[in-house]
């Protein structure tokens, strides 16, 4: 038996980026979400090798049990990571693992948790150093004298998006070694990461079941204007031109010659947003990409019925063909609950909008367009009479992925930061959502929610519904469509 883990790993450097997420998420994934590379990592590891700074990377998702991660650290004098809230236990638990190893080793790390939490990064001891927001403009510095930084900072970001340079995609972690998990005598676990690395297509992405693979996500635009109070992440990342049109196709073209592109996940928050660029975008991306590739992307209902011809041009132009929208409820007294911005008439115009460019393209002999439609239950304030709208208006989608999540109270946004205030969160840093069923926040009455996924409750949610409508989410399917949050 083998006793070093992972088998055969090469060092190249004393610094290491230990990539974050929950432990065998790339040994033998539960869903295809847990497998997506971190843009951030990408990027800032990107800028450290360009400069002539070699790290080396380990993944907590690549590893099933902490001792996996220990074996590999002696030696190192630095690890960086990207912290973000549902990442802050594991990351708490790898830089307490890393300085028992290397006591004098330096543990830097930054991210969306470092930044819109850094009392409580602050109050981990095995943190050295805390960067509150981008550090594509920092990074060489803090890495080439990080005692330069007192303990906690801000960073710096570019000014726009143009400037980042293209992630070389070899520098994210690869699924787990299935001929080390053979010779550690764990045949099982090595079959099915041998399975997982065929599929995986490293260094591009896996299927999930939205475009055909290998698939390439990409980043075009950083924040998103509108001021949701589950989420505002305008209040947290500073605005920043999006990267150019052209940029984007060619780093698609760039990648396609490398590794092959099947379709493409375009990870915005908000990318249905600036209609001068997307207007670009429809004239250049069917004319300069190698292929018009199928997409993931986002956009908001208000925004749709806002510009109809252009959300109808990027589907039929563009082969947008999973159209992301935060939809959250279908009652207008929690949307506003969530200064969301939207109306239950501006969700109905974007359902029937797309039901019928759907009904059109499919007439034509295509591909109709899809939602990824995602739904919040269990937001405080939310009556039960509000939570069966929810599920009325996603029976109206005809053609549909619901991604059902359980509000999550995340620090950040301003409802999470009341909600934590008041003591009533209850995601821990042991537990920030471990699992889709989850209770988030207390006095939610979450038996109520689990019985109306179950179908307890179809006979009030179908009220008013065609006979058509209400065949649509089959038992089980809303169940199965709660994800983690
Ligand atoms: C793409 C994305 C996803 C993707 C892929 C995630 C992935 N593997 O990266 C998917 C769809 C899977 C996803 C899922 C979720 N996500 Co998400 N996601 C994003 C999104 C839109 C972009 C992330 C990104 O790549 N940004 C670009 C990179 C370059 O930025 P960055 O990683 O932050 O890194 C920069 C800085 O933080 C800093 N930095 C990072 N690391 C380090 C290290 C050092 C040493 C230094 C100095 C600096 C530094 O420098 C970097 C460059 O500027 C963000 C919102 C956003 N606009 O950022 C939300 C966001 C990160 N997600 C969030 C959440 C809550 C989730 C979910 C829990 C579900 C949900 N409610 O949306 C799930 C959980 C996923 C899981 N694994 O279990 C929150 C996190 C909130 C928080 N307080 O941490 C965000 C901020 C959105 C929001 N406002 O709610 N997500
Ligand atoms: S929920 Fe969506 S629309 Fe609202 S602020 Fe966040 S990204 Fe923007």
């Amino acid at each position: 038996m083998n006793s070093i883990w992972p088998w055969s790993k090469k060092r190249t450097s004393d610094i290491v980026w230990i990539d974050l997420g929950d432990l065998g998420d790339l040994v033998h994934p539960n869903g295809p979400h847990e497998q997506w590379q971190d843009h951030g990592l990408g990027l800032l590891r990107t800028i450290l090798h360009q400069n002539g700074i070699e790290t080396d990377i380990l993944s907590t998702r690549a590893i099933t049990s902490w001792d996996q991660l220990a074996r590999q650290l002696p030696g190192y004098r630095m690890a960086l990571m990207n912290v973000r809230s549902y990442t802050f236990p594991v990351a708490l638990k790898a830089a307490r693992i890393f300085k028992e190893i290397n006591p004098e080793g330096l543990v830097l790390a930054g991210g969306m948790h470092a930044t819109v939490a850094p009392e409580e990064m602050a109050e981990v001891e095995a943190f050295d150093k805390i960067c509150q927001g981008a550090g594509e403009e920092i990074i060489l510095d803090l890495v080439r004298d990080p005692d330069s930084f007192p303990r906690v900072f801000r960073g710096q970001g570019a000014r726009s998006m143009a400037d980042w340079p293209a992630i070389d995609r070899e520098l994210w972690p690869k699924p787990a070694d299935w001929q080390g998990l053979l010779a550690d005598l764990r045949p099982r676990q090595a079959l099915s990461t041998w399975k997982l690395r065929r599929a995986f297509n490293w260094p591009l992405e896996p299927e999930c079941g939205w475009g055909p693979p290998p698939v390439a996500t990409v980043i075009t635009s950083r924040v998103c204007p509108w001021q949701c109070v589950f989420c505002n992440e305008a209040s947290y990342i500073p605005n920043m031109g999006r990267r150019p049109v052209a940029m984007v196709i060619d780093d698609l073209n760039e990648l396609d010659e490398k590794y092959g592109v099947g379709s493409v996940v375009i990870h915005d928050s908000m990318f249905f947003q600036n209609p001068k660029w997307l207007q670009e975008w429809i004239e250049e991306y069917p004319r300069r990409a190698n292929t018009v590739w199928p997409y993931w992307a986002a956009g908001r209902a208000d925004t749709v019925r806002q510009w109809p011809d252009l959300f109808a041009a990027l589907i039929r132009e563009t082969n947008w063909k999973l159209i992301s929208i935060g939809f959250e409820s279908g009652s207008d007294r929690v949307l506003k609950l969530l200064n969301k911005e939207c109306t239950e008439e501006d969700n109905y115009f974007a359902i029937d909008l797309l039901n019928r460019i759907g009904d059109e393209m499919e007439a034509e002999g295509k591909e109709p367009p899809i939602f990824w439609s995602n739904l919040m239950l269990g937001i405080p304030g939310e009556t039960e009479e509000d939570a069966f709208k929810t599920m009325r208006m996603l029976k109206r989608m005809k053609r549909v992925f619901p991604s059902i999540s359980y509000y999550a109270p995340y620090p950040g946004s301003a409802l999470g930061f009341q909600l934590i205030a008041e003591g009533k969160s209850l995601m821990s840093t042991e537990n920030y959502h471990r699992f889709p069923d989850d209770e988030k926040v207390k006095g939610v009455n979450y038996g109520f929610y689990r019985e109306l996924l179950a179908g307890a409750y179809d006979a009030e949610v179908n009220r008013g519904l065609s006979p058509e409508e209400r065949q649509r989410g089959y038992a089980g399917l809303y169940q199965q469509a709660l994800a983690k949050a």
